[in-house]
């Protein structure tokens, strides 16, 4: 049987720890991002343990999702593990202030990409009666905050779409898994505050977040446990995160 897994936004955070997992465990690495300098540096740097085949694709591109898909090499054409990574948050301003730009980026990638990518590698894991689609998701997709409108909503879309995932595929052999981190340090903050990079630093210092490899660890668990098993999703957060008390404005 082969061991292929295929994860987008593996240029770094949390699909670069994946990548990284699971080359220790042996298993052929499809790597994709828009980023190509980074994608060989990562097979460069897993040719020790793996063949890593690298795409330069944004999942945004519907068409180049589907033909990346269609013209995998056939060493890697049978993808076992799907892990639905890419994906991003931009700003943190409320809604009536949210730069609209912002909004269509986060839905074309967190929810569009995702679908896109889905859709091309799942007939082949029904066919073959065996797959699983591992999706990450977030916290955000569960709690609101100020500032999370359009991301957390993606997030939400995901965990719904990772539910009804698995109806369709009732009895095809085939597991689907979201998985919800809370706070993390990858450059997803850089990301969503555009480059500020002290910003980011500054929400990460002293809060003992979640690490990469923490969540490519959930993803290897979730995954290798046997085939009659399906977690269907994991929320984790850092210890030190936790929830606020409900809000009650007093001037309005
Ligand atoms: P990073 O910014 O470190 O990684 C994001 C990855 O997504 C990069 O590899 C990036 O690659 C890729 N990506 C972004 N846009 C596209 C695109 N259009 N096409 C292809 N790839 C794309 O952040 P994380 O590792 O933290 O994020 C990974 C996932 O985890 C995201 O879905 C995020 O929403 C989610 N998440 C993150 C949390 C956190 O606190 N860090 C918590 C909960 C969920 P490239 O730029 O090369 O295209
Ligand atoms: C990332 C976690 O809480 O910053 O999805 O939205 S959070």
């Amino acid at each position: 049987m082969s061991k292929t897994i295929f994860i987008t936004g593996a240029t770094s955070g949390f699909g670069a720890a994946t990548a990284r997992r699971f080359a220790q465990g042996g298993w052929q690495i499809i790597a994709s991002g828009r980023r190509k300098e980074r994608l060989d540096a990562l097979a460069e740097e897993l040719s020790a343990h793996t063949a890593v085949h690298t795409m330069t694709l944004d999942v945004q591109d519907a068409e180049a999702v589907a033909d990346a898909v269609a013209q995998l090499p056939a060493a890697v054409a049978e993808i076992d593990i799907l892990v639905n990574n890419a994906g991003l948050a931009l700003g943190l301003e409320a809604s009536q202030e949210a730069n609209l730009d912002d909004w269509n980026q986060m839905i074309d990638t967190n929810i569009k990409g995702l679908l896109y990518v889905t859709r091309a590698v799942l007939p082949g894991m029904v066919q073959r009666r065996r797959g699983h689609v591992v999706n990450i998701g977030s916290i955000a997709g569960n709690w609101p905050y100020p500032g999370g409108n359009c991301y957390g909503a993606t997030k939400a879309f995901v965990q719904q779409f990772s539910r009804n995932l698995r109806t369709d595929l009732a009895g095809k052999g085939v597991r689907v898994t979201n998985i919800e981190p809370g706070l993390a340090e990858t450059e997803f903050s850089a990301v969503r505050f555009k480059g500020d990079q002290d910003k980011a630093d500054q929400l990460y210092e002293g809060a003992h977040p979640l690490t990469p490899e923490d969540i490519s660890e959930i993803v290897f668990w979730t995954t290798q446990l046997p085939a009659h098993v399906n977690i269907n999703a994991v929320e984790v957060m850092p210890t030190s995160q936790s929830w606020s008390a409900l809000t009650v404005s007093r001037d309005s």
